[in-house]
């Protein structure tokens, strides 16, 4: 019997790529996000309903979550590894500029979104033994001009993370946190409003992290003997490093 995989936001960029490479290696999926349409595609692309089940929710809605949890047909509810991908960024602006519209989705989706649906699966975890990824970012270690509340949100997941790992270590539950830089997706046409021109910009030249760069290391994790944890996993394209500290001048 192949174990149960739970992607949340696998209708693009890295949550496809994740739920394309755990099939590929003999996971049955889970796979969920708010475009229908998507999902279908997937099902279809990765041999039908009994590799991919489809759910079809706001993962800021916490009883749509639920909801959608309890509907998961027998065979697909013994779920062992549960990665917390779907998230987004709004916006680019110093704070001052800030929508908190805006903020506040980020909150809602990154982590209160992903907090409720960790603890609405603990238990089927902790009975599996199994291993919980959560995708937080390069920005959870670093600040950067316009990074402000996205930046927080995920320090949080990163945090979080580590805090999990020391409540389920003798549960014998595993937690990783997986940190990416620079990665193209529809992440930027998200974060900027759907600016081409600005997504354009961002990777031209850079060459980017790509979703399958991510989706391998998540299946790498995921394929290590159940003695070893890997806590937390910074990656960027060899183009991305650091620069000095700043200093404004008056
Ligand atoms: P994409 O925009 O390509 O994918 C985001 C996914 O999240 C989509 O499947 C989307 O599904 C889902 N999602 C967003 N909001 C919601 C919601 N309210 N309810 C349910 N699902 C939602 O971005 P990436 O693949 O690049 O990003 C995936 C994760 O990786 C995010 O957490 C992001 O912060 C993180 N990350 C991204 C980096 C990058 O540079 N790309 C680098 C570091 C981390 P749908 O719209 O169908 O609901
Ligand atoms: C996405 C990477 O550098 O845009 O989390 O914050 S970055």
């Amino acid at each position: 019997m192949p174990n149960i995989a739970i992607v949340t936001g696998a209708t693009s960029g890295f949550g496809d790529a994740i739920a394309r490479s755990l099939v590929a290696d003999g996971w049955r999926i889970i796979a969920t996000g708010r475009r229908r349409d998507r999902l279908d595609a997937l099902v279809e692309a990765l041999g039908g309903p009994a590799h991919v089940h489809p759910l079809c929710f706001d993962i800021r809605d916490e009883a749509a979550t639920a909801a959608a949890l309890q509907s998961l047909p027998e065979e697909f509810r013994a779920i062992s590894l549960l990665v917390n991908n779907a998230g987004l960024a709004l916006g680019t602006g110093a704070a001052q500029d800030c929508d908190l519209d805006q903020w506040k989705t980020m909150i809602d989706t990154n982590v209160t979104g992903l907090v409720t649906i960790t603890r609405l699966l603990l238990d089927r975890l902790i009975a599996s033994r199994g291993l919980i990824v959560n995708l937080a970012s390069v920005a959870s270690n670093w600040p950067y001009p316009g990074g402000n509340v996205y930046g927080a949100t995920k320090a949080f997941v990163k945090q979080f993370s580590l805090g999990l790992r020391c409540d389920l270590s003798a549960q014998g539950v595993r937690v990783t946190s997986i940190e990416p830089g620079l990665s193209e997706s529809e992440f930027t046409l998200v974060r900027t409003g759907g600016d081409k021109a600005a997504y354009d910009a961002l990777y031209a030249g850079a060459n980017p992290l790509q979703p399958e760069d991510i989706a391998e290391t998540v299946r790498w994790v995921a394929s290590l003997p159940p003695h070893v944890n890997i806590n937390s996993l910074e990656i960027m394209p060899v183009s991305q490093s650091w620069s000095p500290f700043r200093i404004h001048r008056e």
